[in-house]
């Protein structure tokens, strides 16, 4: 039993405030009509853009200092970088969408959590690189992410590329990787003290149309495509509110592949092992399609941060 003053310790000394899968459809930036981004939409996607804002909503009254995000739009062929400058800033275009997401960003790097994370990941054995070019482009899965999470740019962030492992090996071999980084993002985040957020910027399955309509934001059009892949998705929902997560991590490669899932890019399962596959009910904000794709935006809020400070 974990009394309040045990609780309020560990507050102070850290740890992860909460786990987030936080997809990165750039759609969904699109359709709010941020200032930083240069295309003007009417409206849509609004079952998931309510649920993002209720996911703001959920963690406004938390204390974290950085958040980090995997992203599966930076790919890395040899090891897992992460950003490790004080700042990025530029322009991002999504190579797809170019109509819809060409966003003028400005970020603020935590550098010591990032190398602090590349030390620990280097001794439990993983390659490790520290991207110290400044006029590197931050990929649009980290920023549309960090964006819906946290539109006030408030906070330091640590982005991870996705490595190819999954790729080049098997889905067992990546996903072996990522639980080792998951646990590395935790001993270094516990060891400086960080109170960190965590977003798997991904989506679930991953079948989407082939011609986009006319008016992108018509919604006639937004649906699922394959019902093998939406029966996917709902066993893994179910999975994440009955607080599954050991049995989420083996059926991932299944999963992955069946359901031609972004999990591919390791950031559910780097999630899950971050936050040490945790057993109490996640909160599923939403879950909606963006061009048939399927999406969720679910929170895992750690006990020992949930009703302290
Ligand atoms: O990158 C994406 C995605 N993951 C899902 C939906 C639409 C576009 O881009
Ligand atoms: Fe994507």
């Amino acid at each position: 039993m974990i009394d309040a003053s045990t609780r309020s310790h560990r507050v102070s000394q850290g740890g992860i405030v909460a786990g987030v899968l936080a997809p990165h459809p750039p759609h969904l930036v699109y359709a709010e009509n941020p200032p930083q981004n240069e295309p003007r939409a009417e409206c849509g996607w609004e079952e998931l853009r309510w649920g993002y804002e209720r996911l703001r909503k959920s963690l406004s009254d938390d204390d974290f200092d950085v958040i980090i995000v995997h992203t599966p739009h930076w790919r890395t062929v040899v090891g897992h970088h992460l950003l490790a400058c004080p700042q990025f800033s530029g322009l991002s275009v999504d190579p797809v969408f170019p109509h819809l997401f060409r966003y003028h960003y400005d970020l603020k790097v935590d550098v010591e959590l990032a190398e602090a994370m590349a030390g620990e990941g280097q001794s439990a054995g993983l390659q490790m690189a520290l991207m110290r070019n400044p006029k590197f482009r931050v990929d649009y899965g980290t920023i549309i992410s960090c964006h819906l999470s946290r539109p006030q740019w408030d906070k330091p962030i640590v982005a991870i590329s996705s490595n190819a492992g999954f790729d080049y090996f098997s889905n067992d071999v990546g996903q072996q990787q990522m639980i080792a980084l998951g646990h590395a993002t935790r001993t270094a985040v516990e060891k400086l003290g960080r109170r960190a957020l965590l977003l798997a910027s991904c989506s679930l399955s991953h079948r989407h149309f082939t011609e986009e309509p006319a008016l992108p934001e018509d919604m006639t059009h937004e649906h699922i495509y394959n019902h093998n892949q939406y029966l996917w998705d709902m066993r893994m929902l179910r999975m994440m509110r009955a607080g599954e997560t050991k049995k989420i991590i083996a059926e991932m490669p299944d999963f992955t592949d069946q359901a031609v899932s972004e999990t591919r890019a390791g950031s559910l399962t780097w999630l899950i092992a971050a936050m040490n596959f945790p057993n109490h009910p996640a909160t599923v904000h939403a879950y909606g399609t963006v061009i048939g794709t399927g999406n969720a935006i679910v929170e895992w809020r750690m006990p020992l941060h949930a009703s302290t400070v």
